[in-house]
């Protein structure tokens, strides 16, 4: 069995590391100050792929330190190994360091191993079929929200950095009950799956520091995606959130989506000038149910969408009015892509559009029961600019209610461009 193989190569791999660890060894720099590799991380490689090689010669192999050629393709059984996952944590600390590695057969992580090496603690997960701290199962996660909840992160992503601004997650920090620096994602994420700690983030990791983890933590009913909520994918470097439902709902929501955060650059998320209402019709009634307001507003602004992967997602207009004033109207986004920051990229999109057709202020206007929206406009730099009380009961809207409110006065916003 292919589990029992990983398990008695990473017991091997862990052995050579706690003969080596008080020994002398050379220390390199890879990319930065905080990115070391030393001749044990690449020795340990070596072994584990070494093994893998000699027992399935048609296997893939992804490892940190490059010791074989890194796979074209996701396709087969591709192994994702980290010899040290933590390397800052064993040469400085000589411990809350790990192996890590994760078996992908066609696409799909089945089997996901991180072994915490100098407390001889084993964390395995068969996709499907639970996870184990040393042959006991652990039991499923609690739900938790930020407020409620101990987190792991590197306190690198409340300090001016290259991947978020640090008030992002500051405060998270500030909200949970405690926060934590392990310095180690695979045993962070398994520490997660454990119950040890409710949360984690981090904005840069690589396939080989979460592949295994990320098993650990879904296989006990835990969530994990990129900050912005999105599917994480094994093809090179992103942000990591994982918890509980309620904990990763929690910091999208309230932390991420309402601070109006720019999201990773995602290749495939296109926003184009569009032509044909019909196609588009069904997402802007969803922004604005009086659809012959919208058909006018189509005839007289420009019609954009959002494509992801060649499927609309999200559509948003621009109408232009006296005095250099454009106005946003009817940004949708799809039910099932809402929360993936697809809307926030739509709107920094439409502050670009509106700049270049000469635009020198961006008119928004909502209901004053649509809180939601109320917090993503401000948030996003608009300001309360006028209120048309019975706007809407004026302009045969039936009674809506949103949040407990009755939608009747439209209140617009503008922001300078
Ligand atoms: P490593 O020790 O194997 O390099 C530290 O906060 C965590 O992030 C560790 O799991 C560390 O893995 C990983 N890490 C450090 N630098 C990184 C980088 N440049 N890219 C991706 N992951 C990194
Ligand atoms: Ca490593």
């Amino acid at each position: 069995m292919i589990e029992w193989f990983a398990v008695d190569l990473i017991k091997q791999a862990g052995e050579l590391i706690r003969r080596e660890i008080d020994q002398s060894y050379e220390v390199e720099r890879k990319t930065g100050k905080g990115d070391l590799v030393t001749e044990i991380d690449r020795a340990v490689e070596q072994l584990i792929v070494r093994r893998i090689q000699h027992t399935f010669p048609e296997h893939q192999i992804m490892g940190e330190e490059g010791t074989t050629d890194q796979p074209e393709q996701l396709t087969g059984t591709v192994w994702f190994v980290d010899p040290i996952d933590g390397t800052l944590n064993f040469i400085h600390q000589k411990r809350m360091f790990a192996i890590s590695i994760a078996i992908m057969i066609d696409g799909v992580v089945e089997y996901g191993f991180v072994y915490d090496v100098m407390a001889d603690e084993m964390f395995m997960a068969r996709k499907g079929y639970g996870a184990t701290l040393n042959g006991r199962t652990l039991t499923t996660l609690h739900e938790h929200h930020v407020r409620d909840a101990f987190l792991s992160m590197n306190a690198t992503w409340v300090t001016p950095n290259h991947q978020i601004a640090p008030e992002i997650l500051a405060p998270i920090v500030r909200d949970s009950i405690g926060t934590r620096a392990h310095g180690a994602a695979s045993l962070e994420l398994a520490w997660l799956a454990a119950g040890r700690v409710d949360g984690y983030i981090t904005m840069r990791n690589m396939p080989w520091d979460y592949a295994a983890g990320k098993l650990l933590v879904e296989e006990v009913g835990g969530r994990v995606v990129s900050l912005y909520g999105e599917p994480i994918r094994y093809d090179g470097k992103t942000s990591v959130l994982a918890g509980s439902d309620s904990f990763v709902n929690d910091v999208i929501k309230h932390y991420v989506i309402t601070k109006g955060v720019t999201a990773e650059a995602k290749p495939d998320l296109h926003i184009v000038e569009h032509d044909s209402y019909e196609e588009i019709r069904d997402l802007l009634v969803l922004a604005n149910p009086n659809e012959a307001m919208v058909r006018e507003q189509f005839e007289e602004g420009r019609t954009y969408k959002a494509l992801l992967g060649g499927e609309i997602v999200g559509a948003y207009m621009l109408v232009s009015h006296e005095g250099n004033r454009v106005e946003l109207v009817n940004i949708a986004v799809k039910p099932e892509r809402q929360n993936q920051t697809i809307g926030q990229r739509m709107l920094q999109d439409a502050v670009k559009r509106a700049t270049m057709i000469g635009g020198k202020e961006l008119l928004v206007c909502t209901g004053n029961s649509s809180i939601m929206q109320l917090r993503f406009y401000q948030q996003a730099g608009f300001r309360f600019d006028s209120v048309e009380r019975d706007y809407f009961r004026d302009h045969g809207y039936d009674d809506i209610e949103e949040d407990g409110l009755v939608l009747r006065d439209r209140i617009c916003l503008t922001r300078p461009l």
